[in-house]
């Protein structure tokens, strides 16, 4: 006879954590165990809002592509940006969360801390070779009590973690298929951005970084 010793939380595999910051983490290969349902989640919610091109304020396009899913998705325009319930290219709610998005964004937050965490918004960015995310800080959440999860996937980046004037000093980061970042509290406003990503073919993405941010933006 076989004694189930292992509950579920227990099939996931030790990560290593390193620690970013007071309150920022990166767990290594945390979402790998997930990461063939969340990629299947991921189709679905790309079939219903496919990436596209958005303006930065300044007028630039973005060299990442983006979408979004949950019930604030993030929206641009020549005037600004700003979380919306509705997708202006479909004219419709944004799809919605998948199962596997909670599960991740929770058992992540947990892991660095943070009870509880309900995000109610998923950003999805497409980086091609060559695309990045200049230095800019997420302020657009109505409460920065919540702390943002993210989700690396597909090609290697180079991740820019500052301080809290775009001028301060910056942290360079690698991040990996299936890293999770958690940062909230004293980090949440953290000047952060992607360097080029370099060229490159991932055996599951191809020539693709996707990162997956999970927040609280009501
Ligand atoms: C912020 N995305 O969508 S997330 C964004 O990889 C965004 O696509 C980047 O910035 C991406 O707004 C980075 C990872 C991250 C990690 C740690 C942080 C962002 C952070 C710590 C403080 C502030
Ligand atoms: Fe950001």
């Amino acid at each position: 006879m076989t004694l189930d010793l292992f509950g579920e939380e227990d099939l996931q595999q030790p990560t290593r954590i390193d620690r970013i910051g007071q309150q920022a983490w990166v767990l290594r290969g945390f979402a790998l165990p997930w990461v063939e349902a969340l990629l299947a989640a991921l189709d679905s919610v790309l079939l219903q809002a496919p990436f596209r091109q958005m303006q930065t304020p300044g007028g630039y396009i973005m060299s990442a592509r983006l979408s979004s899913c949950g019930d604030l998705g993030w929206t641009s325009d020549g005037l600004g940006y700003r979380y919306s319930p509705i997708d202006p290219a479909s004219a419709a709610p944004w799809p919605k969360m998948p199962t596997t998005f909670y599960e991740i964004a929770e058992a992540a937050a947990s892991a660095a801390g943070f009870a509880d965490f309900l995000p109610d918004a998923g950003l999805i960015n497409s980086y091609a070779p060559g695309a990045k995310m200049s230095l800019h800080q997420d302020k657009n959440e109505r409460s920065y009590e919540a702390p943002i999860v993210s989700i690396s996937l597909g090609l290697p980046a180079i991740f820019q973690f500052g301080g809290f004037q775009r001028s301060d000093p910056t942290q360079r980061i690698s991040l990996f298929h299936g890293d999770v970042v958690v940062w909230g509290g004293v980090d949440r406003l953290r000047f952060h951005g992607v360097l080029p990503i370099k060229p490159g073919h991932h055996p599951v993405l191809g020539e693709q970084r996707i990162n997956i941010t999970l927040r609280k933006a009501g």
